[in-house]
């Protein structure tokens, strides 16, 4: 059995929209309001899965949750109309960010060896509180192999969980043992801490981890105060590098101590405050990166465009890839639509480590079903959506029809 890093993007829905609803997101805030491009947001995020295909990494995906979610109105005893926020909450197209699907701990990590997920509960937010049912079904489909992998369901609300966003694993190569470092938040200023240190802790437990190749480490209230709502806007991990800003941690030594206590072997690459500030960051996106291990074993960080073109990040990259480190590529890449909400190429992915045989094939993307559901999307996602059409029965139609119908296509009908 040959384990891979599998990354599953979450397809993005045909309802995507800028309803500014995550406080603490500060594109998302800003955003608010405006129109949005469901159909050129979506063929972006096919073409990133393409562009990491080409680079010879396997390639998964996930696909949107049924929207408008009128369950949800219903629950709150509301129709589509009756509250602008909660309306855009049933309609939310968030569940494309699958680096808060569910937590993953792949088999080398687990005492049954079987790869664990947890889906999570993400109450922090009403707008994405609503997605865990569906997701929970869907893993469950794509992850079925009850030989191989074990699907939980989600921490109990008690304690808000993130998932993957919030969680890093090193390892010497990825079907190694690992080491899983979960980060969760005490405080952010004015605004939430969303990842609950319980919520990491049961997830830990429940994974059946061994204690011995754990982490708990608390994110810096200031980077939270700043706008990195989820760890993975400051830190990213891959294999034995971590790549972090320097005020990404509360307890920034003690948090590399632990690290390098528990793997000798860890290389931390750290961007120093006064190259890149934590507000510039947060703005470009920079370590919402995918930092992957190519076929030739090089590493490759693909970043958003918004992070190639700022002047400060640029120059700090020009001088690591000058320089000896271990990331020796930097691989930029066009998600503009999912970026105005806070979702750069990391958010926009779960990673799997798995046999890909052992996965759901429907879920397993390759050049022509990649350009069968770009000709999907091309005919049936809205072109644009303005905040202010989420009440229109015409365009909740058009949504429900545009996923089912690519659902019928993937041969995924039991989802919709
Ligand atoms: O939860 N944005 C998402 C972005 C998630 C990014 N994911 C990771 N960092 N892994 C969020 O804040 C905005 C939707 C709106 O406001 O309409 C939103 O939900």
């Amino acid at each position: 059995m040959s384990l891979q890093e599998i990354n599953f993007d979450g397809v993005v829905g045909p309802s995507h929209n800028y309803a500014g609803l995550s406080l603490g997101n500060l594109a998302a805030t800003m955003n608010a309001g405006e129109v949005s491009y469901p159909r050129a947001a979506a063929l972006q995020g096919i073409e990133k899965m393409r562009a990491n295909m080409a680079l010879g990494l396997p390639q998964g995906f996930l696909l949107p949750l049924p929207r408008p979610n009128l369950s949800f109105a219903a629950a709150l005893g509301c129709d589509v109309g009756t509250d602008p926020r909660l309306t855009a909450a049933a309609w939310s197209a968030s569940s494309m960010w699958t680096a808060n699907a569910a937590t993953v701990s792949p088999a080398p990590d687990t005492a049954d060896g079987k790869c664990h997920l947890t889906p999570a509960n993400l109450v922090a937010m009403p707008h994405r509180s609503h997605e865990w049912p569906d997701t929970l079904r869907m893993l469950a489909v794509a992850f079925g192999n009850k030989d191989h992998f074990v699907i939980h369901t989600p921490v109990l609300p008690t304690f808000g969980d993130e998932g993957a966003a919030n969680h890093m694993r090193m390892a010497d190569s990825h079907g190694e043992k690992g080491l899983e470092i979960f980060v969760y938040g005490r405080s952010g200023g004015a605004f939430p801490a969303r990842q609950h240190e319980q919520a990491s802790r049961a997830v830990a437990r429940l994974h059946a981890l061994d204690p011995e190749r754990i982490l708990f480490v608390e994110q810096n209230p200031d980077a939270i105060a700043a706008g990195a709502f989820h760890n993975d806007v400051v830190a990213v991990a891959n294999e034995r590098v971590l790549f972090t800003h320097e005020l990404a941690f509360a307890d920034r030594e003690g948090t590399y101590d632990a690290i390098r206590s528990k793997m000798p072997s860890a290389e931390i690459v750290e961007v120093p405050a006064n190259a890149v500030s934590l507000e510039e960051a947060v703005k470009s996106y920079l370590f919402n990166a995918q930092l992957v291990t190519l076929p030739d074993g090089i590493m490759a960080l693909v970043i958003p465009t918004e992070a190639w073109e700022n002047v400060s990040v640029r120059q700090w990259l020009d001088e690591m890839l000058a320089g000896n480190g271990p990331i020796r590529k930097v691989i930029p890449v066009d998600v503009r639509q999912s970026m105005a909400n806070g979702g750069g190429p990391a958010c926009l992915r779960l990673r799997v480590v798995a046999d890909p045989a052992t996965v759901d094939q429907r879920f397993i993307l390759d050049n022509s079903k990649a350009d069968a559901m770009a000709v999907a999307i091309k005919n049936l996602w809205p072109e644009q959506i303005d905040p202010a059409d989420l009440t229109s029965r015409k365009l909740a139609e058009e949504v429900v029809a545009a996923r089912n119908n690519l659902l019928q296509m993937l041969e995924l009908p039991e989802l919709i």
